[in-house]
């Protein structure tokens, strides 16, 4: 029987593990893609445990699970990312250069990451990481921009003792940067964020959304807060989800979203704004169990949050305006090589 027309069934722990097996393409200066994928394997900014560094690979390998072709989601009857993955849309940048204990060279070559993949045209899809890795990603963008953040806490710490990098500093330092135009705090709830973080954070015109709120307006209405079609960076710590659902995260908090919530939250996101990048954070998996849950639902969160981007009609239409530049691009590419 030949079989050499049929495709091979794909594995989750066979090959090498790239984002939903996408191609890898680390020379940003030939990246021809919608979507660049990157890891940012650092984890010194977390005070407690250590760990999340692992949390690229865990992901990337818990995202083979999806296979290489899209999703099917039985709740529409849709396949999501189908087109994506098929004409070679989203490209695996690999991981960032990190200089362990020189935090703010790692966070340079973060942002030069950053840039180089706007600068392709690219929308950033960034795994941490711990939330430290947050700043540097955001201070790449130079357009006007909204940031929508998922957390239990508000990593909104004042800069005392010398400490200004950590994971609980980022949003402080992302509220600063001059094109950031507002910044709204979902799932907010820990018991350990101070009333000085809290205070500050609101002192400086955040929107500051508690359980009960955010239960109270509903996901859609996390939506409404921000200008329909206006351009929003979202950052998801994945303690944002209740306790019980992430063993390998090391800041796990109770009373927290349920997936549905959190899913439900980041589509409206995605149908009422224009999303120009996301990132998923804080999930270590040397603290995970052994099916890999946490890798696993972080996988899923962004495969599915990428899926409903891809779905729009505003990300159709930049794609075939994207379309038509890689023709030019690869026309003058030709030209010049005649040259
Ligand atoms: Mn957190």
């Amino acid at each position: 029987m030949d079989v050499s027309n049929r495709a091979l069934p794909t594995y989750p722990f066979a090959g090498i593990p790239t984002f939903l097996s996408a191609p890898i393409q680390s020379d940003l200066a030939r990246l021809d893609a919608d979507i660049a994928v990157v890891g940012i394997p650092t984890d010194e900014g977390s005070p407690f445990l250590p760990g999340s560094r692992l949390g690229p690979r865990g992901i990337r390998e818990h995202s083979l699970r999806f296979g290489a072709g899209g999703f099917y989601d039985g709740r529409d009857g849709r396949e999501y990312l189908a087109e994506e993955l098929r004409d070679g849309l989203i490209a695996d940048t690999g991981d960032v250069d990190v200089l362990t204990t020189a935090v703010e060279l790692t966070f340079d070559n973060v942002t030069a990451r950053l840039a180089a993949v706007l600068e392709a045209g690219a929308m950033p899809v960034v795994m941490g990481g711990d939330h430290a890795i947050s700043y540097p990603v955001v201070r790449a963008y130079r357009q006007p921009l909204h940031v929508v953040h998922f957390d239990a806490h508000i990593d909104y710490s004042p800069f005392l003792h010398g400490f200004t990098y950590t994971n609980t500093h980022a949003f402080r330092h992302i509220r600063r940067l001059e094109n950031v135009l507002s910044l709204t705090q979902v799932g907010i709830r820990s018991l350990r964020n101070t009333r000085v973080a809290v205070a500050d954070s609101r002192a400086d015109g955040n929107r500051v959304i508690g359980m009960q709120e955010f239960r109270d307006v509903g996901p859609r209405g996390i939506a409404e807060l921000l200008p329909a079609d206006a351009a929003v960076y979202v950052s998801i710590d994945i303690d944002a989800l209740d306790l019980s659902l992430v063993p390998g995260c090391v800041s796990a908090e109770p009373d927290g979203l349920l997936y549905a919530e959190l899913r439900d939250a980041l589509v409206a996101l995605a149908e009422r704004t224009e999303v120009i990048g996301f990132d998923l954070v804080e999930v270590n998996p040397l603290l995970d169990v052994g099916t890999g849950v946490t890798s696993y639902l972080a996988a899923h969160t962004m495969v599915e949050f990428l899926g409903h981007i891809c779905a729009q009609s505003r990300w159709a239409s930049r794609r075939a305006e994207r379309a038509a530049r890689r023709v030019e691009a690869s026309g003058e590419l030709r030209a010049n090589q005649r040259e």
